[in-house]
């Protein structure tokens, strides 16, 4: 599967519910969200298989990629479209041999360094954060804005880079000013009163971002 799209949206069940996974995907994806991960940090195995059976066919009859996080022998066992790992979470030959030549595999990368390594390991795409501390992944620095613009021509002609961490509908104009062309924002959409109508939002800020980097 090839990899498009801006908008890398989280079902993060430090936000939401069990219970409320599959309506907020339904937003999520109801809203434009070009992809979708399942992260459930802390979650039995089980648990989190049994929520990736119920949200992939939400993904399907969207057309959007459904990636798991963390766990590539739940990714291969539901058949999922990808897997994403970090950085401790072993080498691409390692999480190919549980899920196959196939699934995309993408990487979070947190400097210019680990960008450049994980397009010459041969992942499919990266997270490249977190650009502002986030409670979503606490413990980590902000790295800033400064380096977008060159993972982003350097690295992003090549796979796609999808900026991460503290990214919210009001500091987005920022960071595509920085020279961001995709995004994953998690807390900011799961939390707001409206999910469709944010999701919808920032869809069309990227897009004019877009429009206006062609004029
Ligand atoms: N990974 P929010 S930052 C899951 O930099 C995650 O690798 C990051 O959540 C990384 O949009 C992050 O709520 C959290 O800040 C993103």
């Amino acid at each position: 599967m090839k990899l498009s799209g801006q908008l890398y949206a989280i079902l993060d069940l430090g936000y939401v519910s069990a219970e409320n996974a599959e309506t907020v995907t339904g937003d999520l994806l109801a809203g434009g969200a070009d992809l979708l991960q399942l992260r459930a940090k802390g979650h039995e195995p089980g648990e989190i298989e049994r929520l990736a059976r119920l949200l992939l066919p939400l993904c399907r009859e969207a057309g959007v990629p459904f990636i798991v996080n963390d766990y590539p022998a739940i990714a291969a066992a539901v058949g999922a479209d990808g897997i994403h790992i970090g950085q401790d979470d072993g080498t691409l030959a390692a999480v190919q041999e549980i899920v196959g030549p196939d699934m995309l595999v993408g990487r979070s990368t947190h400097s210019p360094d680990q960008a450049r390594a994980a397009l010459a390991e041969g992942f499919d795409y990266i997270g490249f954060g977190p650009l502002f501390p986030t409670p979503t992944k606490l413990g980590r620095p902000g790295i800033g804005i400064e380096n977008v613009a060159a993972v982003q021509a350097e690295v992003g002609s090549q796979i796609p880079v999808f900026c991460i961490g503290g990214i919210k509908r009001d500091n987005l104009p920022q960071v595509l000013e920085a020279g961001a062309r995709n995004v994953v924002i998690v807390s900011d959409l799961l939390t707001a009163e409206d999910v469709v109508g944010a999701t919808a939002m920032v869809k069309r800020a990227i897009a004019d971002c877009g429009l206006r980097t062609v004029d």
